[in-house]
């Protein structure tokens, strides 16, 4: 382990006086920015506010080392850092903080996120990529501690991805070689959660160019380090880590008030990750927090005097403020002269943010208040709607709401009226109402031209050639053919190298394409996942399996808070078009047999939920997400990969659309809804239930999200007036969502003529052997009875 401090290290790099006054300048106005914005919050005029305050020094010394092309990927401390790197403006920090959803004011989120969570624009306004490789980028923030960790470990083996790639047109938007860094930031004490010590130990093993800054204040809000870390030091117990002999990190230990000595270590870190490809863990200990957490709370409650004290003393501005002076860099009066122009550089940039954020509300406001007034003139409720319209004016910081809840107000009022001047009004609400829920909704999907919904469909294609094969075959070719065709393509998980996945439908193609494109990884589901946010983030394809969907629930966390929001956060400034491939359903036994599709589902709305019912329907969505630049979730069915399929003669050009059902019979009494492999059990029951002459439709969803686009669902129903939703969730799982889908979004509830019905395994997991299947999942022995169950009581005159 590397301990700096700045005494003996003094000599090692250079700096001039001027580069030593901008970098004081920039922590005083980034201090004084946190200062305000806690006042703010304080006197109502924004909601809640997280600041870098006590962590400045540090972050100006690692923006030094930051290069084009770098990645971040941090926390909410890290504002210095955003503003060193010329990522953020003071005036742009104070957008974020009034939640200022116009993009070119605050273009991190758009207001969407609280303050303190960064990001930069990877994409143009035609979600395209820009070039990343010359800009300094930052990955966009979320608020789960640690969370961060995983993408870190994509966005850093990225670099070794790149330094080893062969020829690919679109390599020099992205990297230089893979020279470039992934650098993280993580609180001390949330290097408690396992995402942080799974991360580590990923990016060990995968000697990635990422280097992982601890801001270390000792405290995590209030709990003190004593209860969050052994030994109370990060560095201390990962000094296991540290390489040797043997691949492993490169651990330094510096102060964070220590200007000189962070600057030495930020550069040793970087020549080590830049040129040998080691992680770098930097544990920047004694900062400080001079105004507590965040505006929640105040650190008086759980510090003690002693404790504040030496804050104060060791605040990192102080510390450099009296480097600066004792080495006679500048004079007390020139510091005193820069921090009063820091201070009102940061009011000013407060005040401009303030007004481009309030002007457009209030010329709204008086649009509102013009067309409020004709009403009053006309209406019978002229009194009432006038004492509103005055009471709205006299807002001294309205919100929209205050100004649509008064229209809608007025316009319940004169519900029974009808005026041009409510019409006038009703029509600017709509207008209005459109726009700025776009503002907040927008984006949750792709929505540019590589959208998955503008993929068309290609149909497979057979002739008297085409071999029949084991099914995973299919899914081989197709990977094999993807491959070779796209070299941006990337495939790993758990057993997916040397042997080709658990079933086999990677076989044989580490060996032909090699160890960076089809590779193993540790058991560790949701770095597995974090790799694939971050390689996609820096313009590769990765797929990224978990080896059954059982054991998707370690990875959930990471796709629903980091990679389902990666475009929604940012308004389509960043995208990560992972495709997370895994297999599932009914099997074998409690964690074998998963089919969680209702949790899955609502957990994750921002990626598309694919459920192919066989190989071929599987390939066909891959070769459909890789043309496209969205995310989804590809469930392959467990129990199909050694059953029959045809290789279509034209493989690499299937595409299976997306939200598109398929009537796999058709059948006049009752229609059943179900996807994956029920589909074959709905078939069975399909041919029982014609011996007794009953006729069903059996319907394929194919996707769970998006769903029925062409509302194909309800078009049925028209035709049988029953309808049953069949899957092996939980009762109310995916079968309600189903439901949900058809009977209010399609408007099935009109075309009903029985009781809408589901059928769905046991509310417990499923049992293990093949009674416990029987007894546990829904059989065609089930779907039969209830089939005749719905008949009978609707026209029971077919049994006499
Ligand atoms: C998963 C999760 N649990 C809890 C929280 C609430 N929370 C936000 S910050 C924080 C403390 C983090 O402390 P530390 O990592 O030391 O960072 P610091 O704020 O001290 O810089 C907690 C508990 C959260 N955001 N996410
Ligand atoms: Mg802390």
């Amino acid at each position: 382990m590397n301990h700096i401090t700045g005494e003996a290290l003094q000599t090692d790099f250079e700096l001039n006086k001027t580069e030593v006054l901008n970098d004081y300048a920039l922590a005083i106005e980034s201090r004084e920015a946190s200062l305000i914005g806690r006042r703010e919050v304080l006197t109502g005029k924004a909601k809640f506010g997280i600041f870098g305050d006590g962590k400045e020094v540090a972050q100006i010394a690692w923006a030094k080392a930051f290069k084009p092309g770098d990645f971040r990927s941090g926390y909410y401390r890290d504002q210095t850092f955003m503003m060193a790197i010329g990522a953020l403006t003071t005036q742009e920090f104070f957008a974020s903080l009034y939640a200022d959803t116009d993009l070119n004011n605050e273009p991190a989120s758009g207001g969407r996120q609280m303050n303190g969570h960064f990001a930069t624009r990877s994409l143009d306004e035609n979600g395209q990529w820009k070039e990343l490789v010359k800009m300094k980028n930052s990955s966009a923030d979320i608020s789960p501690t640690a969370s961060q960790m995983p993408r870190l470990v994509g966005l850093a083996q990225a670099s070794k991805v790149y330094r080893h790639m062969g020829e690919w047109g679109e390599k020099n938007k992205f990297s230089n070689n893979g020279n470039e860094i992934a650098w993280g930031t993580i609180g001390n004490a949330s290097t408690s959660e396992g995402l942080f010590f799974e991360a580590i130990n990923a990016a060990g093993v995968l000697q990635i160019p990422m280097v992982v800054s601890v801001w270390d204040d000792d405290y995590g809000i209030s709990v003190h380090s004593e209860y969050q870390t052994t030994k109370e030091s990060i560095s201390e117990i990962l000094s296991g880590f540290q390489r040797g002999e043997k691949p492993g990190y490169e651990i330094f230990v510096v102060k964070g008030w220590d200007y000189p000595a962070l600057i030495d270590t930020y550069k040793k870190a970087e020549h080590i990750a830049r040129t040998e490809h080691v992680p770098v863990l930097i544990h920047v200990v004694e900062m400080t927090q001079p105004q507590g957490h965040s505006t929640s709370g105040s650190h008086e409650r759980y510090k003690s005097k002693e404790r504040l004290e030496w804050e104060r003393e060791y605040d990192c501005i102080r510390q450099m403020r009296l480097w600066i002076e004792r080495n006679g860099i500048a004079t007390p009066e020139e510091l005193d002269e820069i921090e009063k122009n820091a201070k009102k550089a940061a009011r000013d940039a407060k005040n401009r943010a303030w007004q481009n954020y309030l002007t457009p509300i209030v010329n709204e406001r008086a649009h509102a208040i013009g067309l409020l007034q004709q009403l009053a003139a006309v209406s019978a409720a002229g009194a009432e709607i006038t004492s509103m319209s005055e009471q709205l004016g006299k807002l001294t910081e309205p919100l929209r709401r205050d100004i649509l809840s008064t229209v809608r107000k007025a316009l319940r009022l004169t519900i029974r009226e009808n005026s041009p001047a409510r019409q006038a009004l009703e029509s600017w609400i709509k207008t209005y109402t459109d726009t700025y829920q776009r503002r907040y909704s927008s984006h949750l999907y792709s929505e540019s031209p590589l959208s998955a919904l503008n993929v068309k469909e290609v149909k497979p294609v057979y002739s008297d050639q085409s071999p029949e094969v084991d099914a995973r075959v299919v899914l081989r070719e197709n990977f094999d053919q993807l491959l070779a065709n796209r070299p941006e393509v990337l495939i790993f998980g758990e057993d997916s190298g040397k042997i080709g996945d658990v079933n086999q439908g990677l076989e044989g193609l580490q060996a032909k394409h090699g160890e960076m494109r089809v590779a193993d990884t540790g058991i560790r589901e949701a770095t597995i996942l974090g790799q694939g946010i971050g390689l996609a983030m820096r313009g590769l394809r990765p797929i990224a399996e978990i080896q059954y969907l059982d054991y998707l629930l370690y990875a959930l966390q990471i796709m629903s808070d980091d990679l389902a929001t990666v475009q929604y956060r940012t308004v389509g400034g960043q995208k990560a078009p992972v495709i997370v491939r895994t297999r599932g359903h009914r099997l074998e036994g409690i964690w074998h047999s998963g089919s969680p599709m209702g949790a899955i589902v609502h957990s994750m709305r921002g990626i598309y939920i694919l459920v192919p019912r066989n190989m071929t329907k599987a390939a066909g969505f891959y070769n459909t997400m890789l043309d496209s630049d969205d995310t989804a979730l590809i469930i392959e069915c467990l129990n199909g990969y050694r059953l029959k399929e045809r290789i279509p003669d034209n493989l690499s050009d299937i595409r299976t659309p997306i939200g598109v059902v398929e009537t796999i019979r058709e059948g006049k009494d009752v229609t059943v809804v179900t996807y994956g492999s029920n589909c074959r059990i709905a078939m069975e029951a399909a041919e029982e239930l014609t011996r007794i002459g009953i006729d069903i439709e059996i319907i394929d969803v194919q996707s769970l999200i998006p769903f029925d686009r062409n509302h194909d669902i309800v078009k049925s129903l028209q035709k049988t007036n029953r309808i049953i939703f069949f899957d092996e969730d939980v009762p109310g799982g995916a079968s309600a969502y189903m439901m949900q889908q058809v009977l209010e979004v399609q408007g099935g509830y009109r075309w009903l003529d029985s009781a809408p019905r589901t059928l769905t395994s046991k509310d417990h997991r499923p049992a293990y052997g093949s009674d416990g299947d029987y007894f546990s999942k829904p059989s065609a022995d089930d779907l039969c009875d209830l089939v005749i169950e719905l008949v009978k009581e609707a026209e029971p005159y077919r049994f006499a």
